[in-house]
């Protein structure tokens, strides 16, 4: 309830009757009056990974000065904002995941001077420029790491050792690890180091141990580090991996880390992922009070230092509650400016029907705190590409979905052209995950390779990706058939109807407006926004594999003559199409998206 209190006059999209309206939205006496929205309310923000984007200086991989030579991609895309994956000074052992210096550009990439201009660059364009902030974890090879191990007194407890447990066959040899813990990488999340004689944690690969956030030490860090970057003018962080902040504190288990529950599931073995259950490694209630200080932290930069409000958008994979709860909680605590949504990506897919969607939907609109921001996304760099966990003709009204639903967009870098995961050979394979995790036979089960290939300019060498004889990854084999220049070429393609769909979203009533969304059928779902005085615009989305009808009656706030505004690229109807009668059938993945006006 308090948190009603504390996000006050953040109402996402609602109506208020009591602000002042301002003079753009004042059209007509009956209009009513609408809230001002911050940018990040309703922006479309772009997940770039930038090692796969643009490469500028021709080694085969992507650079800041690439980003910077295509910024106008996302003008042209209608894009407000972008966060780039990690571009700090890495081993990268998980392409960027693993920091070795929180404060530089890794040489890859290029230089603080090119990052510096790409910010101001972005800016004089208008499009926000968001970093990834990873506080789980440093790697091996950063000075926090080396300092720690040789128990220099300043970063002796940055991170967490234990001395593990002594080995009651073997009294003399190297102890046991000090708990059952599993890496989400595979293995033990325990390593030995002989340097230092102790064991220390890695909830990740074996190279990015986990900082012990009970050190204030680390947490002034982190404020450090944040303030390193807002200085420079960055306008927010992704945060990374929360859900492992923090582990169980031996204080609370008799002076032992305690082991996690076993999942019983035979399939996995104790080294495997899914042999435990997280209890003691994941979703512990402390690392949401470091979340809160972050967003006090923020809140007042912002104060001070004025100007275009900055954001903490977190990321982390749990359960609808824990997952709300780094909004804020019922004490009136405040947190991210909002959690990811991963709940299209994890609920469903090509196997969904209408209604999984429909329920998928309304599970984040009804667990989301009030006056909260919602936001939504298909697919990131660690996940398969969104056509291929649906189906290839579900692009455009994925998409349509992304963009029409009430809060922010967020698009993974190539889902503007409808890119599908790339085909990696084990040869060819470099994450981490599928390293350690596959073998030749299963990696495809963990790699997430696929969905990192590339990007597709055009058709030339490489994509238009790279001059280089070879990319750090290859280039999906069908980048002939979808690239960026042939879909600005088409005069139907996935970019124009992203590009319309970014129009679309300036409409008061997608911004502002409610949301109506229900199942018709198993295959087939409406999306309606509405609002008053304002045009009514409404998804019908053909999610099945067969064509179904859908009986226009049944759709509230649809008027007659409709018109066809954005229409999937093998839909029969065209852009500006009158729809008057009672009825329409929809072919498989087709969608369609229809403007009616106002009363
Ligand atoms: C999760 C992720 C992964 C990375 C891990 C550790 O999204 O960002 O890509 O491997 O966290 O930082
Ligand atoms: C947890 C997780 C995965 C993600 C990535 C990093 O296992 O966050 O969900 O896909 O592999 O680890
Ligand atoms: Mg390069
Ligand atoms: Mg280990
Ligand atoms: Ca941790």
């Amino acid at each position: 309830v308090a948190i009603l209190g504390a996000i006050g006059g953040l109402i996402a999209w609602g109506v208020i009757a009591t602000q002042k309206c301002s003079p753009e939205t004042s059209e007509t006496s009956e209009t009513p009056q609408l809230r001002n929205m911050d940018w990040w309310e309703h922006c479309s923000l772009y997940q770039i990974y930038p090692r796969s984007f643009k490469d500028s200086d021709g080694d085969g991989i992507g650079d800041l000065e690439g980003i910077m030579q295509e910024l106008e991609h996302f003008v042209d895309a209608g894009v407000d904002a972008i966060w780039m994956s990690p571009i700090f000074k890495s081993p990268m052992v998980d392409f960027g995941y693993d920091i070795s210096n929180f404060y530089e550009i890794h040489e890859e990439y290029g230089t603080m001077e090119q990052f510096d201009q790409l910010l101001k660059r972005a800016h004089e364009l208008g499009i926000k420029l968001l970093l990834d902030f990873v506080p789980n974890h440093a790697s091996n090879e950063s000075e926090y790491f080396i300092e720690s191990e040789a128990r220099n007194p300043k970063y002796e407890d940055f991170f967490i050792w234990d001395d593990g447990i002594p080995d009651p066959e073997n009294p003399n040899s190297r102890p046991l690890p000090p708990s059952n813990w599993v890496s989400q990488f595979g293995g033990s999340a325990w390593e030995w180091s002989e340097k230092r004689g102790q064991y220390y944690l890695h909830q990740f690969a074996v190279e990015q141990a986990d900082f012990n956030f009970r050190n204030p030490a680390v947490k002034q860090e982190m404020f450090d580090i944040m303030k390193f970057w807002l200085d420079k003018g960055v306008d927010g962080f992704r945060v990374d991996a929360l859900p492992y902040l923090i582990e169980a504190d031996p204080a609370d288990h008799g002076g032992k880390y305690p082991d996690d529950p076993l999942s019983g599931l035979p399939q996995f073995e104790s080294h495997q992922l899914g042999y435990t259950i997280p209890l003691h490694t994941k979703d512990l209630i402390e690392l949401y009070d470091v979340v809160y200080e972050w967003r006090e932290f923020i809140d007042e930069y912002n104060k001070e230092h004025g100007g275009d409000t900055r954001v903490l958008f977190s990321e982390g994979y749990a359960n609808i509650t824990m997952t709300m709860l780094y909004y804020g909680n019922e004490e009136g605590k405040i947190g991210a400016h909002f959690p990811f949504n991963f709940d299209f990506i994890t609920d469903v897919s090509s196997k969904s029907n209408a209604r999984d969607f429909v329920y998928t939907i309304l599970k984040w609109l009804t667990y989301m705190p009030y006056g909260a921001v919602a936001n939504w996304q298909f697919g990131n760099h660690d996940n398969n590409r969104m056509p291929t966990r649906f189906r290839h003709d579900m692009v455009d009204g994925l998409n349509s979905l992304n963009m029409m639903l009430p809060g922010t967009s967020v698009t993974y870098q190539g889902e503007e052209i409808g890119m599908r995961d790339g085909y990696v050979s084990w040869e060819d394979t470099v994450d981490v995950e599928a390293c350690n995790r596959g073998d030749e036979d299963t990696y495809h089960l963990y790699s997430r390779d696929p969905a990192r290939t590339p990007y597709h300019w055009n058709d030339g060498p490489n994509a238009g990706f790279s001059t280089n004889s070879s990319t750090w990854l290859p280039i999906a084999e069908d980048y002939q058939e979808i690239n960026l220049a042939k879909q600005k070429a088409d005069a139907r393609s996935h970019y124009k109807v992203y590009q319309a769909l970014t129009a679309l979203r300036k409409e008061k009533t997608l911004s502002h407006g409610e949301y109506d969304i229900r199942a018709l059928s198993d295959s087939l779902f409406y999306l309606v926004r509405y609002l008053s005085t304002h045009d009514t615009f409404v998804l019908l989305f053909n999610v099945g594999t067969a064509p179904d009808t859908v009986v226009l009656d049944r759709v509230p706030y649809l008027r007659r003559p409709a018109t066809v505004y954005i229409s999937s690229i093998h839909s029969s109807r065209n852009i500006g199409t009158v729809i008057n009668q009672d009825q329409l059938i929809l072919a498989p993945g087709e969608a369609l998206i229809l403007q009616s006006p106002s009363a």
